[in-house]
């Protein structure tokens, strides 16, 4: 079977499943939400902006720092959790921004976005751009540098997303917005205090032995042979890892979302594997992320500074 990447003309999403029309109902289960029993095309219509990150209090906090960022009535109040019925994910909106957690691993980001692109498709949204926020493992870049991914890869630096279907293995392409990127890169350059580069990002199966750790609770290798890996993956263009990005970019890349990563390294995999940076520091970094975004999304309003 192959699988088509590709834009719709129509700015809508591209689901690609013949079963979604006939089916009477469709619950969106782990988002608390349906077709049945809730109006989507009149909650989610207007979405244009889909911001995406592991921690459902992360996300909490991006919708209300976008209300301040878009000056929209009720900034600085709390905002309700959509998914509260479910306590799987959390689902915040501010103005035409939906922020939304996706729990660790691709497992947790792939059930999300399968039920995230059916609701974005059955309130008919248009022209949605979608953008995942986070944290990872630099490599040979300082910490607290942001990393907008070009092409997330592997483990073996492979720019594939292999899906088991059924008893087959199905490998999709990762390649992401280019032009997003770009733009990305572009309004990081009014936010001087951090530094900000294109690179490719490793997506792993696991944080220990699957980001080459010598610190979990199993480990077969020498710290001679992490490094020699490591340093492989520096070469072949990697900048980062993290969990989550070769399925996020198959999945919107395959129904026609445009889709950028956007995460801070929280240190340089190649000077050790503890994250010991004090909370306070690992906040901030966590910001830089959000502060990025709302700039390309209040650049895409045309709202400037003074608005
Ligand atoms: C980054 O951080 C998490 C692991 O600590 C994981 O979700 C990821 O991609
Ligand atoms: N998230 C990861 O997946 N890896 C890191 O090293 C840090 C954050």
């Amino acid at each position: 079977m192959t699988e088509t990447t590709g834009y719709s003309r129509s700015g809508l999403v591209l689901v690609k499943n013949p079963h979604l029309d006939l089916m009477e109902e469709d619950v969106l289960y782990h988002l608390d939400l349906g077709t049945k029993t809730h109006n989507l095309p009149a909650m989610f219509g207007d979405i244009k902006f889909v911001c995406v990150g592991g921690s459902p209090n992360r996300m909490r906090a991006f919708a209300q720092f976008m209300q301040r960022e878009l000056g929209l009535a009720g900034a600085g109040e709390d905002v309700a959790d959509i998914c509260a019925g479910s306590d799987r994910y959390a689902m915040y909106r501010a103005g035409p921004v939906l922020s939304i957690s996706h729990g660790m691993g691709i497992p947790s980001i792939s059930i999300m976005l399968h039920e995230l692109i059916k609701l974005l498709h059955h309130a008919k949204c248009r022209d949605v751009t979608i953008i995942r926020m986070g944290t990872s493992g630099g490599l040979g870049i300082k910490a607290g540098s942001v990393v907008i991914t070009d092409t997330a890869v592997d483990s073996s630096f492979r720019p594939r997303f292999e899906q088991v279907v059924l008893d087959d293995v199905v490998v999709r392409s990762t390649e992401l917005d280019k032009d997003l990127a770009e733009e990305l890169l572009a309004c990081s350059r009014d936010i001087p205090d951090f530094p900000t580069l294109i690179g490719h990002t490793m997506c792993t199966y696991d944080f220990y032995e699957g980001q080459g750790r010598l610190d979990g609770a199993l480990c077969s290798f020498s710290s001679e042979k992490k490094l020699e890996y490591l340093r492989r993956a520096y070469e072949a263009g990697v900048r980062n890892i993290e969990m989550e990005s070769t399925a996020f970019a198959a999945l919107c890349g395959l129904c026609g979302l445009k889709a950028a990563v956007v995460c801070v390294a929280l240190l340089d995999r190649l000077e050790g594997d503890q994250i010991r940076a004090s909370h306070e520091v690992l906040w901030e970094y966590q910001q830089r992320p959000q502060r990025l975004i709302a700039a390309f999304i209040r650049k895409r309003l045309g709202l400037t500074r003074t608005d």
